[in-house]
Formats: structure tokens, C-alpha cells, sequence
């Protein structure tokens, strides 16, 4: 029998790899998008008119549409990815990013509940890391108590809660997936990996000056984007709903991940002073086209950068995953993910077209001067 899923947040890095793991499985997929002025679809473009790949507008602070939808596609999964899921965008955006992150997931609930589907319809619900913020142990597990650090934190550890409160009170089978951080070439270009690959690709190629970070010493626990869709799967194929810290077990730092991109880039960096005074200075460069020389300041940090409350160590013991879903944590190395993304980011930059050229030196520009997040 086809199986029907639907999934919110489709446009998003983590929804486009779901869906074309679900319908490699044979899925009939459902997206939710919302309406912009701009249709920027870029990464699910090579899904549409597929025949098994459909998308229909609703919003995650409209329940009205949500009900409707649910109600039409009477799905047999729900993968909930939709958020705003900046963290440091959630300072500026508090009231907007709970609307969508916490109450959106008490919305979709009530969809099923509407439609009376709680008894058929399984729902997976997009937990992070963040729940951990300010940690009280290391590694985190799924017995590690939360302490949310950031308006994003806070708003998915109602999202938790809700779904696991509807899982006991109307034996609901949803899930929570505690995902640490994954990254791919897809990733949104403002989250602290995706900055760093673009960045050292426009500055081998000579397209940028200089690369400007917060708080280098921030230890994230970084997963590969694609690795990580087949554990939501696998969660809402386990035999009791439950939920389950995804994570590779393996932890960097940003200075790390920074060091190793410019070395895919062709260089390499040294790290001098402390605090907003360090710098990434250039000591050596590998191929005939790298665009900078020894002695040049590369990477500086900027305090534009740094978050009113920041999470700073995260490691994630994915024991139980291992062990109940079969899945392996370690199949995309961290070497490999920051290669991968780095190779991606220098064949996008040097076939960017005239036109796109400018939107790259005016965002250059704009992340010099520390305006964009
Ligand atoms: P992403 O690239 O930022 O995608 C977010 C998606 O949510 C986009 O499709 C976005 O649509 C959609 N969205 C935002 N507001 C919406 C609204 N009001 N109504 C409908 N759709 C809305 O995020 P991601 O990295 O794929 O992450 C997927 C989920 O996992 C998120 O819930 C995130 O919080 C969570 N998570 C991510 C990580 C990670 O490391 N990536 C780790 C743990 C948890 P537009 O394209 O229209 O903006
Ligand atoms: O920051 C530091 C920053 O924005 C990582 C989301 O997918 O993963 C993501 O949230 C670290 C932080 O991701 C810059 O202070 C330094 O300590 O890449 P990020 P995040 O905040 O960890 C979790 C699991 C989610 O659930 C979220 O949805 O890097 N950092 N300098 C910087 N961060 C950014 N963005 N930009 C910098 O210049």
C-alpha cells in the first residue's frame, strides 16, 4: 500500500531531503509553502512536476489552513519541519518564532485530532539540541535535563512537551527527534557552516576580503543533513512512539570547522589573539588561483556576531538511536561534510553569472559589515 506523508517545512534543508527520501521509498510526499513575494524554491525545483510530489499553501500560524490540508491529504505521516529556526534570529523575532515553533506544533496536533486521525496518522516532530542551552551534563542524551538558552529554545521545548503530552493523554504515535546540528551543501547560508564554506570559496576566488564570525569557541556536535532525514523516518517506524537524541557522538569547534574549510579552499590558517581580537591569518596557499596571499587577515570576529545567551557545548550520545533504530552515526565523517560543502561552494561561486555576482558582492558586503545574520 502507498503510503501518504506530508511534510511541513519542505522548502526548507532538511524538508527537500526528506522528500526525495520518501519517494525514493515509493511516498506519495505533500509540501506545505507559504506564500512570498519571491517564489525561492530552490531546493525541492527538481521535485516539482514529479507525479507523486505535490504542494499546497497553508501556514504555520493559520490552524484553518492546516486543518483543511490534513483533512484533504489525510495523511499516514506528518513530518512537522516547518520553524523559524534561527536561534539568533529569535532574539529579534520572539513573538513570531514561538507563534511558529511552539504553537504551530499544538496546531498541527489539533489537525489530526479534528480530522480524527490520531488513531491512524503517526507524526514526527522536528526537537533540537538547543532544548539542552545552557548544559548540565556532556555528552547530552535523552535523559539529560533541558535548559533552553535562546527564544527558539524555549519555543521548540513547548513543541516537545505537546506532543508528548498528546502522546499520553490520546495515545498519539508522535515523536520528538532531538537532532544536534547538520549541516549540507543546502543549508541556509547565515548558519555559522554554510557561512564559513561560502565565504572561503569567494575568498580563494577573490570575491570577498574577509570573513567576519562570533563566538569561534562554540563547540557544536555537526551531522551531515542527509544522514540524519532516514532517522525521521526510522523513528516513526519503530514499533512504540518514543523519542531520540540524533547525533554523531564526535564535537568541533567553529575555529576547527573554519581552519579545515580554508584548507579545502587552498588555505591555510593561522589563529592569533584572543576574543574579538583574534584573527585567521593566511600562512600558506595551494594552487595557482588562490586569490590571497601569506600575511592576509582572512577572518575576524565582530560582536555583531555574538548572542545575548549562547549554547556552547554541545555533544550528542546517540546510543539509543545505535541500538533501537539501527542507524549509524558515523556513515558522513566531519571531514567529509566540511569537504563536501566546501568542493560545493567553489563550483557555486565560480559559475555564479554576472548578475548573480552582484547579489554576492552586496551580500559580501553586507556579511562584512555585519548587518546580515
Ligand atoms: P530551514 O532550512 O530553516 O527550513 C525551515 C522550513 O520551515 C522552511 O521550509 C520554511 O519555509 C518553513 N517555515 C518557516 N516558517 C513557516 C510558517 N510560518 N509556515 C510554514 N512554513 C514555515 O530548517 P532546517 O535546517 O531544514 O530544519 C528543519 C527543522 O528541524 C526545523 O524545525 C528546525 O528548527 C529543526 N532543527 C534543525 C536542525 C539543524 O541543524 N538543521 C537541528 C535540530 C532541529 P520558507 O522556505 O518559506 O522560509
Ligand atoms: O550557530 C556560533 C554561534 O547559527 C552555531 C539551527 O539549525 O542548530 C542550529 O542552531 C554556533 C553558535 O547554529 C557565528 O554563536 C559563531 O554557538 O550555525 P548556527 P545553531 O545556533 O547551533 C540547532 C540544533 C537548531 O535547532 C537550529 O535550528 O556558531 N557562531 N559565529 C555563529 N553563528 C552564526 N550563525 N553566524 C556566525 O557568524
Amino acid at each position: 500500500m502507498t503510503k501518504t506523508a506530508l511534510i511541513t517545512g519542505v522548502t526548507g534543508q532538511d524538508g527537500s531531503y526528506l522528500s526525495e527520501f520518501l519517494l525514493d521509498k515509493g511516498y506519495e510526499v505533500h509540501g506545505i509553502i507559504r506564500r512570498s513575494s519571491v517564489d525561492y524554491r530552490e531546493r525541492i525545483a527538481h521535485l516539482e512536476g514529479t507525479p507523486h510530489f505535490h504542494l499546497h499553501y497553508a501556514d504555520m500560524s493559520d490552524s484553518m489552513s492546516l486543518v483543511k490540508l490534513v483533512g484533504k491529504v489525510q495523511p499516514d505521516e506528518i513530518y512537522n519541519l516547518a520553524a523559524q529556526s534561527h536561534v539568533q534570529v529569535s532574539f529579534d523575532a520572539p513573538e513570531f518564532t514561538a507563534d511558529v515553533d511552539a504553537v504551530g506544533v499544538l496546531r498541527i496536533l489539533e489537525a489530526v485530532r479534528t480530522n480524527h486521525l490520531e488513531k491512524t496518522c503517526k507524526i514526527y516532530q522536528a526537537s533540537t539540541s538547543e532544548l539542552y542551552g545552557k548544559v548540565e551534563e556532556v555528552p547530552q542524551s535523552e535523559t539529560t535535563p533541558f535548559h533552553p538558552y535562546s527564544p527558539y529554545a524555549v519555543a521548540k521545548l513547548y513543541g516537545y512537551w505537546i506532543i508528548k503530552e498528546y502522546r499520553e493523554a490520546y495515545d498519539m504515535f508522535c515523536c520528538s527527534g532531538i537532532l544536534f546540528n547538520h549541516e549540507s551543501e543546502r543549508r541556509g547560508e547565515t548558519f555559522v557552516t554554510r557561512k564559513i564554506t561560502l565565504a572561503a570559496a569567494r575568498i580563494a576566488q577573490g570575491k570577498q576580503d574577509r570573513l567576519y564570525l562570533g563566538n569561534l569557541d562554540s563547540l557544536r556536535d555537526w551531522g551531515y543533513a542527509k544522514d540524519y532525514v532516514e532517522c525521521m523516518w526510522l523513528i516513526l517506524q519503530h514499533e512504540t512512539p518514543e523519542d531520540f537524541v540524533i547525533a554523531t557522538g564526535v564535537q568541533h569547534s567553529v575555529r576547527e570547522f573554519a581552519t579545515l574549510a580554508f584548507r579545502h579552499a587552498g588555505i591555510e590558517l593561522r589563529w592569533e589573539g584572543e576574543g574579538i581580537e583574534e584573527k585567521g591569518i593566511v600562512t600558506n596557499v595551494q594552487g595557482d588561483n588562490v586569490q590571497c596571499t601569506k600575511g592576509d587577515v582572512v577572518v575576524r570576529v565582530s560582536p555583531d556576531f555574538y548572542r545575548p545567551t549562547d549554547v556552547v557545548n554541545l555533544l550528542g550520545d546517540p546510543s539509543k538511536a545505535k541500538r533501537e533504530l539501527g542507524w549509524n552515526p558515523q556513515s558522513t565523517s566531519f571531514e567529509q561534510l566540511v569537504e563536501l560543502m566546501v568542493a560545493h561552494d567553489m563550483k557555486k561561486v565560480a559559475a555564479d553569472d554576472a548578475a548573480a555576482e552582484i547579489r554576492k558582492v552586496n551580500l559580501a558586503e553586507f556579511l562584512e559589515k555585519g548587518i546580515d545574520k
